[in-house]
């Protein structure tokens, strides 16, 4: 793999700026933006009052947390634009999760958070390894998703050559990439699974392809997951991380240079992580829930909002800024299967240090005789193995899920393409389970 480190000159000097100044601009913006928030938004008006807090009440960063906390509900509470903090008109651009279980969320971005977000990505794309001129595979979806209309804002910040191939119709996904030769693809972590499966349907070799780096995110994907995407494809893999709520992609993004967790763009986002059951902040270092606050936003200012995303703040190493470990997961997707917490990203490392398997599987969750049961649905490597050989391959996995998680489960070694496979954001867990 090529050293894709860019050069020092072409950071945003705020990236490497010292914690003193990086700071004190949080703070000035941090003011601005509880006031902007309480002022333009009766949400936050009740909920600051119901507290007792007031905009003025924040004198340092750490004042930060006397403010109430936002939750999901709050937003879908006042859908469609309720949470909008400038008249509709001045709202360019409109966003919203798929809402597939419930009032889909709905946020609004101004032409200025536009620019920013543009701003924050393009730099994401540059710690990544892209350059002016670099050709892009953008496939995140484009739509109501901000994964793909997101990176390509930023990829035209920075001046890329993207085209915006989107998810699906995958032989196409090959073609081009053989026929037009991108540098970088930006895809889920999944669906590059399904790509990688594609150039092997079409008797092609990834290695052999034009691409140097890909930038995954939108779901959790595992280091075990990352070395098996970078021998696969011969490139670099490195994650991005962000939520609709807080801006869409580029809110945290790991560098090419160290791998070593994702650099919050804090100059725009202020991270916090909490303790989920109670609320209460804790030390940096410590795992727990991640809380956003913009510092920026203009249309959609969002305070001390609670993601579910569980991970921990770490000190800068390639950038001043601090870092987020890699998400293990979210606290609403972790199964507490007879009394023990389990992530599917657990799931996946096993699977990972499985020999015999592909990197598919789905976590299926069932009832029978009011036990909670967890069946493993993967996949064999190839089709060429035989029965015995499936046969040892489900009990090594579900001897090594004993070992390294403590819960004993079943496992069922499908053909290949036994496991659905995604086109967006993977779909790992199936809940049979009577709902109560
Ligand atoms: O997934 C934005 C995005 C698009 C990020 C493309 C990166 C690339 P939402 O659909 O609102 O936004 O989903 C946000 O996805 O709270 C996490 O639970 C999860 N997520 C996003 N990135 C990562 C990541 C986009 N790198 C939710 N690792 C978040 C783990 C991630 N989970």
């Amino acid at each position: 793999m090529k050293d894709l480190t860019p050069a020092k000159s072409t950071l945003d000097p705020i990236e490497i700026a010292s914690r003193d100044e990086i700071e004190s601009l949080q703070l000035e913006r941090l003011k601005w933006s509880l006031r902007h928030a309480y002022e333009n938004v009766p949400f936050y008006r009740s909920s600051f009052d119901a507290a007792g807090v007031h905009p003025d009440d924040l004198k340092s960063l750490a004042d930060l947390a006397k403010f109430p906390f936002t939750v999901k509900t709050d937003l879908r509470d006042n859908y469609p634009f309720g949470m909008f903090a400038v008249p509709r008109e001045q709202v360019a651009r409109i966003h919203a999760s798929s809402g597939t279980t419930g009032q889909p969320t709905v946020v609004g971005y101004t032409q200025g958070d536009l620019d920013n977000w543009a701003s924050v990505v393009a730099r994401s794309l540059r710690a990544a390894g892209m350059t002016r001129g670099d050709m892009l595979h953008n496939a995140y979806g484009y739509g109501l998703f901000t994964g793909g209309l997101g990176i390509h804002l930023g990829a035209d910040a920075l001046g890329l050559s993207t085209y915006p191939i989107s998810g699906g119709m995958t032989p196409r996904q090959v073609r081009l990439i053989e026929d037009f030769k991108p540098k970088g693809i930006t895809v889920t972590p999944s669906y590059a699974l399904s790509i990688l499966d594609e150039f092997a349907a079409q008797g092609m070799d990834p290695r052999k392809s034009s691409l140097e780096v890909g930038i995954f995110g939108a779901e959790p994907w595992t280091n075990a997951m990352r070395l098996e995407i970078e021998q696969a494809f011969d490139m670099h893999a490195v994650d991005i991380y962000g939520l609709s709520e807080v801006m869409g992609p580029g809110v945290s993004m790991e560098c090419v240079e160290t791998k070593d967790g994702l650099h919050i763009w804090e100059d725009h986002f202020f991270p916090e992580i909490v303790n989920p059951e109670t609320g209460e902040p804790v030390a940096d270092g410590e795992q727990g829930e991640l809380v956003f606050t913009s510092l920026t936003k203009e249309a959609f200012p969002i305070i001390r909002y609670r993601t579910r995303d569980l991970t921990r703040l770490l000190p800068g190493t390639a950038r001043t800024m601090r870092r987020m470990e890699k998400v293990t997961g979210r606290s609403d997707d972790m199964i507490i299967l007879r009394g023990v917490n389990v992530f599917p990203t657990q799931i996946e490392e096993a699977l990972m240090a499985t020999s015999g398997l592909a990197p598919h599987f789905q976590i299926e969750l069932s009832r029978p005789d009011r036990m909670d049961q967890m069946r493993i649905l993967c996949e064999c490597a190839d089709n060429s193995v035989s029965g015995e050989q499936r046969a040892a391959a489900a009990k090594a996995l579900s001897a090594q899920i004993k070992q390294t998680v403590g819960i004993s489960v079943s496992v069922e070694v499908a053909d290949v393409g036994g496991v659905p496979r995604s086109e967006g954001k993977a779909v790992r867990i199936l809940d049979k389970r009577p709902k109560a």
